[in-house]
């Protein structure tokens, strides 16, 4: 086994604590993704990128670094990633789905924010993620109120750069984000010492989109019945998306599909046909939040999609054609980036159409809005959503949650409860 001590002791990690994260992490990931019956034999390349999380990875990161490239890390869909890349940086999402990281947080912030937000403000401060360690500059966004807060406390402790993203899609909001995509470019430049130049950027949005379509070509191929592979198996080939190389990733998940493809060919799924289809709604589920997929499939019912920032938020858009210069690329950009339909907007009535949309489509049996707790957005947008999958008679069951496992009992009763009721 390689020893990449030396390598987080470059990057100033707590090697103490981080060695205790290293614990707990593969006995979490071994109990709740090697003992799924009949896996796809191509989730072994995930496996193994998981397995690499702060090691081979890490090392093509630093690598690059040390030819003088930069590593960009970020915390929101919003931030584009094929900007970063025309600069010549690795994009790196940060945003952490851990308890782990927590109590080192809450030493500053107040213990009633998101779970996310805790976790990845922890994960500086306890200097235990090193991705964040190895970001040159960590770029934030001003979606919710509480990460915008935090992003100015996180600069108190390493370079950041935060975007500006308006509450409100009109000419007028489009405006603003395009400026403030022309911002960002002009920081990047000035951080990489690389010009952005229409062809960079061409490159860098087909790269980005390679890897967009071949997760739309996953999330298409749970619409079988059986599906031919498991919630949580889905779930985790998107959160690896935001850190492993994006091409090698997107063959990858054509790889993936290929055989996904076959099974469904021959009527082979990952549960029973008759299994209880669900929709997973709501907060983004960042690695290695899979708390509630694993309670919904433990349960004998199968996620068929996530309609969620680590779902159809993050790989449903596309960039439109444009003239190829720089300025109709950015703008391409600003309008593939709105089409978010993040809670964090008003009116943000599109997210329930989606939400309609994949219930139909994807013929689901329930509906489950995911709310992590004090996220009030996705909270009170929950309102209307409920309200309009009751118009449809799809049912539908709110849970709000953090990181700890305090409540996996309670959850577990009511999904029970919950899968019952549809059966
Ligand atoms: S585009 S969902 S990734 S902001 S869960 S931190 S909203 S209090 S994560 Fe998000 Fe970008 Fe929107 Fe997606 Fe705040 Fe809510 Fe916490 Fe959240």
């Amino acid at each position: 086994m390689v020893d990449y001590r030396s390598m987080w002791t470059d990057l100033d990690l707590d090697l103490e604590k981080h060695d205790m994260l290293l614990q707990v992490l593969p006995s979490m990931y071994e109990s709740t993704f090697l003992g799924q019956e009949n896996r796809p034999e191509a989730m072994e390349y995930f496996d193994f990128v998981v397995g690499e999380i702060h090691g081979l990875r890490l090392k093509e990161l630093m690598d690059h670094k040390a030819s003088g490239g930069k590593v960009i890390g970020l915390y929101c869909v919003f931030v584009p990633e094929d900007l970063i890349m025309a600069a010549g940086a690795i994009p790196v999402g940060l945003c952490a789905g851990t308890q782990f990281s927590v109590p080192d947080a809450e030493e500053v912030l107040p213990r009633n924010t998101c779970a996310l937000i805790k976790s990845s403000f922890g994960f500086k401060l306890g200097r235990t993620c090193p991705y964040v360690q190895a970001s040159d500059l960590l770029i934030g966004e001003t979606t919710c109120d509480g990460k915008k807060k935090m992003y100015e406390i996180l600069a108190q402790y390493h370079p950041t750069y935060v975007m500006e993203v308006p509450q409100k899609k009109t000419p007028l909001g489009r405006e603003l984000f395009l400026e403030e995509l022309r911002g960002l470019k002009a920081k990047l430049e000035a951080e990489s010492g690389v010009a952005i130049t229409a062809e960079r950027l061409a490159e860098a949005t087909a790269v980005v989109e390679a890897k967009r379509r071949a997760l739309q070509r996953l999330h298409d191929i749970r619409r079988a019945r059986p599906v031919p592979i498991s919630g949580l198996d889905a779930l985790l080939v998107t959160q690896v998306s935001f850190y492993d190389d994006s091409v090698r990733f997107a063959e990858k998940v054509n790889a993936l599909c290929e055989e996904l493809e076959g099974r469904t060919a021959r009527g082979e799924g990952a549960a029973p046909a008759d299994a209880s289809r669900i929709l997973v709604s709501g907060s983004p589920m960042a690695i290695p939040n899979w708390k509630l997929h694993r309670i919904l499939e433990d349960s004998g019912a199968l996620v068929v999609g996530e309609e969620s920032c680590t779902g159809t938020r993050y790989f449903s858009y596309l960039v439109a054609e444009s003239d190829g210069s720089l300025d109709a690329q950015l703008g391409a950009i600003a309008d593939r980036q709105l089409d978010t339909h993040c809670a964090c907007f008003t009116p943000n009535d599109e997210r329930i159409e989606d939400i309609l949309t994949l219930a139909r489509d994807w013929a689901v049996d329930g509906v489950v809005h995911y709310n992590l707790q004090f996220c009030h957005t996705f909270a009170n947008e929950a309102v209307k959503v409920e309200k309009a999958l009751a118009e449809e008679n799809i049912p539908f069951l709110r849970i709000e949650s953090d990181y700890s496992d305090e409540d996996m009992g309670q959850l577990k009763t009511r999904v029970d409860a919950f899968l019952e009721m549809i059966r």
